[in-house]
């Protein structure tokens, strides 16, 4: 039965067959103390305001028995799926070096996994990718097409990184993508507000932006 979402730019129909919601990155690297994130300069406290709202999400969605599909950055523990030009961006070399939750991004870390709030159940695919985007040498685009998946519910962090270009490589590839704007964090207000505003403009140009309630109303409706 097809359900509606209340969105900007407008409201949009979905079947919760074909739609999947996709958790980006809600590792300990990026939002808790003495990860990837603190160390390249950022207050992480600003990210965690998206837990609660993506667990009550994350809930409504189990419970309407919508794909769950979580997602971590990070590589392998040679590093060797890492590019030189990602290992030492901006002269620094973080990624793969030791912090108080184990090697930066790297796999099998305990910084590395995802937090222990929004942890994936038995079924939910998670996908570790080397890059911003999920689709990126990934198998995920494979995983939602199996399951004729259409429409994609996006809570995770940051915005304006691994979110947005997720979401942009996602709406190439056909998916309608909705945001939901109390579930995606950024450690900078301003490209919050500006990745958003870009996500909805010209007529919904790479997708919706909606918020947790109203994605929780649509599920449970
Ligand atoms: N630095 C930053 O804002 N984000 C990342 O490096 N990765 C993700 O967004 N997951």
């Amino acid at each position: 039965m097809l359900k509606t979402i209340q969105a900007d730019p407008f409201d949009l129909q979905f079947d919760p067959v074909t739609t999947a919601l996709i958790i980006i990155d809600m590792q300990r690297d990026f939002v808790e103390p003495g990860g990837f994130g603190e160390l390249l300069g950022n207050d992480v406290s600003l990210l965690r305001s998206t837990i609660e709202p993506c667990q009550q999400v994350l809930e409504a969605a189990r419970k309407a028995g919508i794909m769950v599909v979580h997602t971590r950055e990070g590589h392998r523990p040679d590093l060797s799926d890492c590019p030189p030009a990602k290992l030492t961006r901006g002269g620094k070399t973080f990624i793969g070096t030791p912090g108080p939750c184990g090697r930066i991004l790297v796999r099998g870390e305990k910084g590395h996994d995802i937090i222990p709030e929004l942890y994936p159940i038995a079924g939910e695919p998670v996908i570790d990718k080397p890059g911003k985007g999920a689709f990126y040498a990934t198998d995920l685009h494979l995983i939602l097409q199996t399951r004729g998946i259409k429409t994609l519910l996006f809570c995770g962090v940051t915005t304006e990184v691994c979110v947005t270009t997720t979401l942009r490589e996602a709406n190439d590839r056909g998916y309608e993508c909705i945001v939901l704007e109390d579930c995606v964090g950024s450690y900078f207000p301003e490209f919050q507000k500006y990745a958003l505003m870009m996500i909805k403009a010209q007529g919904a140009i790479f997708g919706w932006v909606s918020n947790s309630s109203k994605a929780i109303a649509a599920l449970s409706a």
